[in-house]
């Protein structure tokens, strides 16, 4: 596809240092990227969470994560996850899928959140459906189905009492 050449590429020929037109081509291409954000806790991560990233990831180019600090899941679930943040932040962050993550806390500052990222498209899971629709004016929201028969507390019950 041909692009036009943008305007600082003009504007930079008679500056100190040009700014040179593969450059910024490579921004301009940049600033077409769809960028997805989405939100979680992903706490004893399991393949309900890994999909639900991989699918929010095929929504655009670019995806960023917020992982749910833990004193956001101690005020929002009563109890401390079971994986720190540091953890649950490296394993997010090491998923090819996944381009930058940052820790989530406050579920009322993901207006804040999504202007400051830039972000494009805003995904969740369908527990959450409808919450986030208040934020359409600043991107599209996008719900999608969580995968069926596995969640972190059924996981947390079946370790604890293997035999049940
Ligand atoms: N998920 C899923 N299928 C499952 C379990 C979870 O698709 N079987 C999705 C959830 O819908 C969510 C993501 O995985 O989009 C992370 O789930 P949780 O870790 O349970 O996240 P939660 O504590 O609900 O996030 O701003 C939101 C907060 O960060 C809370």
């Amino acid at each position: 596809m041909r692009r036009d050449v943008p305007d600082r590429a003009r504007e930079d020929r008679s500056s100190a240092r040009p700014l040179y037109f593969a450059e910024v081509c490579a921004e301009s291409l940049k600033e077409d990227l769809v960028h997805v954000i989405t939100f979680g806790t992903f706490d004893v991560f399991h393949v309900g969470h890994l999909r639900v990233l991989q699918r929010a990831a095929a929504f655009g180019e670019r995806l960023t994560v917020g992982v749910s600090s833990d004193e956001l899941n101690l005020a929002k679930k009563g109890r401390l996850p079971v994986f720190g943040q540091a953890e649950r932040l490296e394993i997010v962050a090491g998923l090819s899928v996944v381009d930058e993550v940052f820790l989530e806390e406050s579920l009322e500052k993901k207006r804040d959140y999504i202007l400051e990222r830039g972000a494009d498209v805003l995904v969740m899971g369908d527990d959450w459906a409808g919450r986030f629709d208040h934020l359409s004016d600043v991107c599209a929201v996008k719900y999608l189905p969580r995968t069926p028969a596995v969640s972190t507390t059924a996981l947390i019950e079946k370790i604890a009492t293997p035999d049940a």
